[in-house]
């Protein structure tokens, strides 16, 4: 790791330590680009969290749900380190921290926190990276890192995230390699766990929304993270309020960005 002082810092106030990844998980996320973290969030946590999603999805999506185009049907939410102190937990736990220490390598930062309520019928999304942006070379696949939090069970039918593993090492986008990135890929797995697992991936790792053919709505969230000198997905100075900044500790307030 490259770690600046500050960032072993805010790693150690935070209980993050490079041993809570054990030897086989370190080699698993390097080489097939995901990680399952199970048991993150409690069944109390999950409650929590699924009423206040539904509350703020009601508040904020009251003209209907999202229409473009890779998230067409589903109900979206942003800036969610904003609107309620609860979800600090989904930039707070160790372990996620430690994983994504080890993928970035580098002084990284909190870059957006979002949710993605899949509606029964909708959730169909192309394969493809969330770091779309060119590389320096040799920083292929340690740019950014992000983690799913699965707030409702994952299973084969209610709109599991798809993941082609290893494909954060192509050095490829889906677009340039695939004729139809919403068709199946031969080397696909879907993301099959129980609620309160955390699944941390490699931001170069193919990946998308499949769609939920369940009766009931798949919810999960985002947590994003990108190196120190990149641009956040979310502003976090110009998107937190003065009340959210006082409210966190300094580790946060360095790991948002807003000091
Ligand atoms: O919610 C999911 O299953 C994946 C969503 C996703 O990859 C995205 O919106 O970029």
């Amino acid at each position: 790791m490259d770690f600046s002082k500050k960032m072993n810092q805010v790693l150690a106030d935070l209980c993050v330590t490079p041993n809570l990844l054990t030897e086989d998980e370190q080699i698993f996320l390097d080489e097939q680009g995901y990680l399952l973290i199970r048991d993150v969030l409690s069944p109390h946590q999950l409650k929590t969290f699924t009423s206040r999603l539904d509350e703020l999805v009601k508040l904020e999506n009251e003209n209907g749900a999202n229409i473009d185009p890779m998230n067409e049907g589903s109900k979206m939410l942003d800036n969610l380190i904003d609107k309620d102190p609860i979800f600090k937990i989904c930039i707070t736990k160790p372990k996620v921290l430690a994983a994504i220490s080890h993928v970035i390598q580098k002084d990284f930062k909190h870059s957006s926190l979002n949710s993605r309520e899949v509606l029964p019928g909708t959730g169909n999304q192309k394969l493809h990276e969330d770091y779309g942006k060119p590389v320096k070379p040799g920083g292929y696949g340690r740019v950014a890192c992000n983690s799913i939090w699965l707030i409702d069970d994952f299973n084969k039918t209610n709109g599991a995230t798809r993941i082609v593993p290893g494909s954060h090492k192509k050095e490829k986008k889906p677009r340039e390699i695939m004729d139809d990135t919403y068709a199946m890929h031969p080397d696909q797995i879907q993301l099959i766990a129980p609620a309160g697992t955390v699944v941390v991936f490699n931001a170069h790792l193919w990946h998308g929304g499949t769609k939920n053919e369940s009766k009931l709505s798949r919810h999960a969230m985002h947590s994003y993270f990108c190196q120190r000198e990149d641009e956040q997905q979310t502003n976090q100075r110009e998107n937190l309020s003065p009340e959210t900044i006082n409210q966190l500790s300094s580790s946060l307030r360095w790991l948002l960005d807003v000091d």
